[in-house]
């Protein structure tokens, strides 16, 4: 089939202005009733047809003005009803459909979640509810009436604000009606009918109206939502101190869900989430469940301006919100917790997520130009990369001007379905800069490199740097033009201060901002009183790969003196990176990995460093990860290779600062009561990285007393882990431990599938095809599906990447299985083979193999087909 394409974008012929809802639920037998008021847009032709989209639809009545249609005047599939001449000037089309929530497994538009309904609109989802333009810039009012059967769900909600409820005279059934003053797309819609426990509270706007904030939980979940109310408050505070942006309504939902393909979706008013991004208390939420919960709160509150109020013209537009969006929630959680720790944490996802994407066979631009999809574009690129993107025009304008250009953005578009040029086109005139160049960070796709090279005149005093760009071909790409690129540096001088210099050429240079926009320049610095060590890129500045040949004397350097905390980070990065791809060579020699001790000297330093902040600490002692290390070697990769020589410098590591980590481990023994704060947070990464460094030094005993004795869930799974992944003789009386006290407990339950589903050992493959028969494991959830099968395709590189190809087998089974009851999530599994063309010839046969298996499968699902098309494209 022809994809879709940004270049043949057109507005409907038709605006839809108000539409009224009238759903009554019942599991297998839902009806609506949509009434549209509709009319044709300027330069329409009378008697154009009205084609609405539609999907597994049941079509019931069909009426334009209060007179039915006859079958003559229509035609309607479950994927389409066209009209064939619709009124001249303004009509009221009214439409009944039914569906069945019940059978409806893709979780996309109304289905069931434990006994209760909820929906999940975006990206397509309102077509399965009734025929409707679904489509992002079709912004109508919706009055939504929703009817039920008390008993099934004492609580219906929807958009807007609660305008009347009743019960329904000599019947056991009951409704509500609400009314969403804001015209809004139908991704956004949302309708939520069950039995909750409800927490509430009250939040004052800037403005001094209150807000009533409520969320929804399964019953018995009471005590797993403060940290999430906690969290929208601060949430809705900073947007009004950072941007300026006051809640709108009187009301605000989140409901929590056990069944959901997403993290959450910020319907107008009415959040639905997964209840992974919902619920906490200490002994069931880790650390990073908690920072999880706090960003995702944030970030579909945030959606409520970036996304809802101004939303997108078209899916390609798709980072217009979500690229934004993903950086006000990085800025949320910098302001909320510490920023060198969060930004390191954003760009190891970055390029453990998105660099592998832009490297391989599914690489597209931030903004997209064609999809056959567009549930596979919520991808790490149009998020991760899509807000790298909005960093560097701040990097690029400064502080003031990107808050002028946001504020131009919030005035100029405030209820527009925009695109990513009337966003970009407010920043040009809050800054008065042709901003052209930069759009290319749109439109193309692929990890730009930056090569540098250094030079110090002694008796001139002069410095240069020789900055290079390119971009590899990306698919649909063969060559590129060269970017807009922000490098912050510093000249850090012998004494770690960084040198001033007198005057610099060859660039612009604003503060300490290089700015790069040539194939090569020359930059050089006059009166440079000493040979610096460059420190360049400061605080990941733009999204690319750096190439500059530094010593390890000078990287050593960097890690001790840099006073940018990022770099310092990244030297550590660099310095192991290093040696793991020498270690990683040698034991495909077949020789034995021999580990520089100097290295193994500044870890165990930077361990035991008090100066330091112990996350940041935990951070800088956490090597590279295997894929991470795959990405750098870039072909011919050995997955068991890679994880034999990082194992060798994990275990050198460990053996040479054993006495500091004994220190470390010993000295951040807390009594404290639990708290999420990340102060805390980070003593127990730190600790849990030295329990981590003394169990690959051969001293175990201190892993299964971790895990009895641990008051909270971070460090029970993190002692887990261990004793799993290390293949301990205690590990099968740990996991039958933890199952029994979690039994029932779903979103722990899928931790102790993850941890069994990501153990690099031989018997891995055979365990999680074992674990597919459990009673606690499930097909049709989302959350269990992907903490088993999806961990284990993802988070286990050896056994994924098995020899024999066994481990693609499964995973290829299990995408064809799921295929025909999710989509979306089997979609979203197969795009674990993503990086297959940089695997040694024989892995990379298997995997061929089993993509072309899945591609040959008949009746696959467009989302299937797609991701494995492109695999293989
Ligand atoms: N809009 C889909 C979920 C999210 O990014 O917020
Ligand atoms: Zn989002």
């Amino acid at each position: 089939t022809d994809p879709v394409r940004l270049k043949d974008y057109r507005p409907t012929p038709y605006a839809i202005r108000t539409i009224d809802l009238d759903v009554r639920l019942d599991p297998e037998n839902t009806t609506v009733t949509a009434r549209s008021r509709i009319e044709p847009r300027e330069g329409t032709a009378p008697g154009t047809p009205l084609v609405l989209d539609g999907d597994e639809l049941i079509l019931t009545s069909v009426a334009i003005d209060g007179r039915a249609l006859g079958t003559a005047d229509y035609e309607a599939t479950d994927k389409r009803l066209e009209i064939f001449a619709p009124p001249a000037g303004a009509f009221t089309l009214e439409v009944g459909t039914r569906i069945a929530p019940a059978k409806n497994t893709k979780l996309m538009g109304l289905y069931r979640t434990a006994s209760n309904y909820c929906t999940q609109c975006e990206a397509e989802g309102f077509r399965r509810i009734t025929y409707f333009y679904d489509r992002p810039d079709v912004l109508a009012v919706y009055t939504t009436r929703i009817e039920a059967r008390k008993a099934e769900a004492p609580y219906l909600l929807s958009n807007g604000n609660l305008i009347e409820r009743g019960d329904i005279a000599g019947t056991d059934r009951h409704f509500a009606v609400w009314h969403d003053p804001f015209p809004k797309p139908a991704y956004l819609f949302a309708l939520v009918g069950g039995d909750f426990a409800r927490i509430s509270d009250t939040f004052r706007t800037m403005s001094g109206r209150d807000v009533t904030l409520e969320i929804y939980v399964e019953h018995g979940r009471e005590d797993r939502g403060a940290y999430a109310m906690d969290s929208l408050k601060r949430s809705m505070k900073w947007d009004e101190e950072a941007f300026g942006r006051e809640y709108d309504l009187d009301i605000f939902m989140i409901v929590a869900v056990s069944d959901f393909n997403m993290g959450a979706m910020e319907n107008k008013g009415l959040n639905v989430f997964n209840d992974k991004y919902v619920l906490a208390k200490p002994d069931t939420a880790t650390d990073q469940d908690y920072a999880n919960i706090e960003g995702v709160i944030a970030h579909e509150y945030f959606h409520n301006w970036t996304g809802n109020r101004i939303t997108c013209r078209d899916w390609f537009q798709l980072c217009l919100k979500e690229g934004l969006t993903v950086f006000r929630d990085q800025e949320f959680s910098s302001d909320q917790r510490s920023r060198p720790v969060k930004r390191i944490s954003d760009v190891r996802l970055l390029k453990s997520h998105q660099f592998p994407e832009d490297a391989g066979p599914l690489a597209h631009p931030v903004r997209p130009e064609t999809y056959h999809e567009i549930n596979n574009f919520y991808t790490a690129t149009v998020y991760e990369k899509g807000s790298e993107v909005v960093r560097m025009l701040k990097t690029l304008l400064g502080a003031e001007t990107f808050r002028a250009g946001m504020d131009l953005y919030f005035a100029r578009h405030d209820g527009d379905a925009a695109t990513i040029e009337d966003f970009v086109a407010c920043f040009a005139e809050a800054s008065g800069r042709d901003l052209s160049q930069f759009m290319l960070w749109y439109k193309q796709s692929g990890t730009p490199e930056l090569r540098v090279a250094q030079g110090y005149d002694a008796s001139a005093k002069r410095y240069t740097l020789t900055i290079e760009q390119s971009c590899p071909p990306t698919p649909g790409q063969p060559t590129k033009l060269p970017m807009t690129i922000p490098v912050r540096f510093g000249l850090v001088g012998p004494n770690g201060a960084d040198l001033a210099f007198e005057a610099v050429s060859g660039a612009e240079v604003a503060g300490d901002v290089i700015v790069v926009t040539e194939p090569k320049h020359e930059v050089v610095f006059e009166g440079v009183s000493a040979p610096p060590v460059p420190s360049l890129l400061r605080g990941f500045s733009a999204p690319v790969r750096l190439a500059l040949e530094l010593s390890a004397e000078a990287s050593l350097f960097l890690l001790a003196s840099d006073n940018d905390p990022f770099n310092r980070w990244q030297a550590a990065q660099t310095l192991a990176t290093t040696a793991l791809i020498e270690a990683t060579r040698a034991v495909r020699a077949g020789a034995v990995p021999s580990i520089d001790p100097k290295l193994v000297d500044a870890f165990a330093r930077v361990a035991v460093d008090d100066k330091v902040d112990p996350a940041f600490r935990a951070l800088t002692l956490a090597l590279p990860a295997e894929a991470d290390i795959a990405r750098e070697i870039g072909s011919d990769v050995d997955p068991d290779a890679i994880f034999a020589g990082r194992d060798a410098l994990k275990k050198a590591i460990a053996t040479g600062g054993r006495t500091a980590f004994r220190h470390l481990y010993e000295s951040l023994a807390s009594a404290e009561a639990y708290s999420p704060d990340a102060a805390s947070a980070g003593r127990r990464a730190l600790r849990n990285s030295a329990l981590d460094y003394l169990a690959h030094a051969g001293e175990t005993d201190s892993v299964m007393e971790r895990y009895r004795t641990a008051d909270n869930m971070t460090d029970r799974l993190a002692a887990l882990g261990l004793v799993v992944g290390l293949g301990l003789p205690e590990a099968e009386a740990a996991l039958i431990d933890f199952y029994s006290r979690f039994d029932g407990d779903g979103l722990v339950i899928d931790k102790w599938f993850t941890v069994q589903a990501t153990a690099p050992l031989a018997a891995t493959l055979d365990r999680v095809r074992a674990l597919t028969e459990h009673p606690a494991f499930s097909l049709t959830n989302p959350n269990r599906f992907r903490s088993l099968v999806t961990a284990f395709a993802t988070g286990n590189q050896t056994q994924f990447n098995r020899p024999d190809g066994a481990g693609y087998a499964f995973v290829a089974d299990h995408v064809l299985t799921l295929d025909e009851i999710n989509p979306q999530v089997a979609a979203r599994l197969l795009s674990a083979f993503r990086s297959w063309r940089a695997l040694e010839p024989r892995r990379r046969a298997y995997a061929e193999a089993e993509l072309k298996r899945v591609l040959d499968k008949p009746g696959l699902s467009r989302d299937v087909a797609d991701i494995a098309n492109r695999s293989l494209g």
